[in-house]
């Protein structure tokens, strides 16, 4: 077949180093950036492949989001815009570490399994973050496509998130959305626009009354916009995208954006990955006591907010937080138009404790937990009428099944609705259209917090407020092969090596409301050790014993872990 030759001429110039494995992990492929191209063409490979079997349009971006600039990544996008199944997944796997000379077996062999039409049209969009090497990275998997002969598009520089924006815009014929980087920015900031709008429409009406006594009026709008924001773009994708999207909401949001990659380090002492790990705040950052901050990661699918008191101490308010935040919002919307829709909150073992606790005792909220990883949030997501789901970390979005969109939508027509049920619905209506359903997305969640917190007229200390985080440490654990940890129960749990669990029961029994799990990063190569505990002092000393246990137990690489303090 005419087909397969092109691709043994053109893999030819992408050759696989013999012997390198590299594994699909948490979110694609990872690694530094010169072992990467083969890795690149291949999935064009195999995306070609995945579009021809789903007769849709596949998308590819290149990116190692919050990893250090010498890295890089690729993500799949199956057609609603959500991450690829993990049976392609396993496929992709297999075609990467396909030694030269079986590369064409190999894809032979996923063709048939998956029994693909080869005549069939294949549609590609192809994107990439600001590195380096992302350039000559994203050429490689455009040569892909090209070798099996489907059609790519090359949107360049765009965010993940845009990115899957665009591949289910495509592939809904434009329900979603227009597939172009100003059709999201539209889309958007619309809802911005409007949610402000209505919240105006309120803040005049309880002005109305405070008039005769104030004069207040004008004052009160002048102090509600425009909103201002300052947010750390890591370096990144992020700060490109926002500096494009500022002529939209001009009159609404003020945006100052600090590591705009004009002299700094991607993700180096900035980003959100930064941010929550260290829990403090990002290096090039000018922030007054009580403003409201944010950073993106890499590719701006991420975002974490924090501000400093006017002690100068520093409060994150992280991926649990926005949960909080985005699902009291909902829950109170939900009870106003009186509809009864099954509301849940989707975290990882890495949540911290306060949280799941009050989303379960105050909230009366469901909550599940899964493994890492937004394809295991996303698809417990799915299960609800409304699922709210967030990582620790920043990453995460909400989903409306498509019975809880028409209830509401209805809502907003109907005639006999009164006028603070509709105002009501009308806020779900916006907030179904501002949140980018396909996968977490800084600027989609920034524009909706901005909104929720305007709407309900709180402070970024008052949202703080809600619930206290226990105090908690994550640390990172060098070992030889990261995979002789093996987990259970949603990586609560360690099974192997023998006695690590049993070494890590008997170090949280030391200390109060404590608890710790470890589980090896599916980005980067080491061992993530979690703990949290009553105070900080308790939290990074039993951080620092369960990676000892780690060192030990699972062979740890260079020197031993060293205490905190
Ligand atoms: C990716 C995933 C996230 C995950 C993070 C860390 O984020 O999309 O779901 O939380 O990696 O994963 P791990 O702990 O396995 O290294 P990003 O923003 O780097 O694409």
């Amino acid at each position: 077949m005419a087909q397969f030759q092109e691709v043994s001429k053109l893999s030819s110039q992408h050759p696989k180093p013999p012997g390198l494995v590299l594994q699909y992990g948490t979110a694609g492929f990872r690694s530094n950036a010169k072992h990467l191209d083969h890795a690149m063409f291949r999935t064009g490979l195999l995306a070609t492949l995945r579009s021809k079997k789903t007769k849709a349009t596949i998308g590819v971006m290149v990116t190692a989001s919050h990893n250090p600039e010498e890295d890089n990544g690729v993500k799949l996008i199956d057609p609603m815009g959500n991450m690829v199944t993990a049976e392609w997944e396993g496929y992709a796997t297999q075609l990467v570490n396909a030694e030269q000379d079986d590369l064409l077996i190999v894809l032979k062999d996923i063709i048939e399994k998956e029994t693909v039409n080869m005549s069939q049209e294949a549609n590609v969009f192809v994107g990439k973050d600001t590195r380096s090497s992302s350039v000559s990275l994203s050429q490689a998997v455009l040569d892909g496509v090209l070798a099996l002969s489907g059609h790519s598009k090359d949107y360049g520089l765009v965010t993940t998130p845009q990115l899957h924006y665009m591949v289910c815009c495509q592939n809904t014929q434009g329900k979603y959305g227009e597939p172009t980087v100003e059709g999201y920015y539209r889309k958007l900031c619309q809802l911005l626009y409007s949610i402000v709008s209505l919240c105006v429409c309120v803040s005049l009406f309880v002005c109305f009354f405070f008039f005769f006594f104030f004069s207040s009026v004008q004052h009160a709008i002048h102090s509600f916009l425009p909103l201002h924001l300052s947010v750390d773009g890591a370096n990144g994708i992020g700060a490109l995208k926002l500096h494009e999207m500022e002529s939209h909401v001009k009159s609404e949001l003020q945006i100052s954006v600090f590591n705009d990659g004009s002299k700094g380090k991607l993700n180096y002492e900035c980003g959100a990955d930064f941010v929550k790990m260290q829990q403090k705040p990002p290096t090039g950052m000018e922030m007054s006591p009580g403003e409201r901050c944010c950073s993106y990661d890499g590719d701006a699918d991420r975002i974490v907010y924090y501000y400093t008191d006017s002690e100068g101490q520093f409060h994150l308010l992280d991926g649990d937080k926005i949960a909080t935040l985005i699902s009291t919002f909902l829950k109170e919307l939900l009870t106003q138009v009186g509809l009864d829709l099954k509301i849940a909150v989707v975290q990882t073992a890495y949540a911290n404790g306060s949280s799941t606790r009050y989303l379960e005792d105050t909230m009366k909220v469901i909550v599940r937990c899964t493994k890492t990883g937004v394809k295991h949030l996303h698809h417990a997501a799915q299960e609800f009428d409304i699922g709210v789901y967030f990582e620790a970390n920043g990453h995460g979005t909400v989903l409306f099944s498509e019975v809880a969109e028409e209830k509401i939508q209805l809502l907003t027509q109907d005639p006999n609705t009164n006028d603070e049920r509709k105002r009501a619905a009308q806020l779900l209506q916006n907030t179904i259209n501002v949140i980018n359903q396909t996968v977490g997305d800084a600027i989609s969640d920034m524009l909706l917090i901005e909104a929720i917190l305007a709407i309900k007229g709180m402070t970024v200390q008052q949202w703080d407020a809600i619930y206290t985080d226990l105090p908690n440490r994550q640390l990172k654990v060098k070992v030889a092969d990261r995979r002789v940890i093996d987990t259970t129960d949603a990586e609560r749990r360690a099974v192997s090596p023998a006695g690590l669990q049993e070494a890590i029961d008997s170090l949280v029994k030391k200390y109060k409301l404590a608890r710790s799990f470890v589980r090896p990063s599916g980005t980067e190569d080491v061992v993530r050790v979690y703990a949290e505990a009553e105070t900080q002092e308790s939290a990074d000393a039993l951080a620092h014993e369960v990676s000892l246990a780690v060192y030990r137990l699972a062979g740890g690489v260079g020197d031993e872990p060293k205490p905190l303090h």
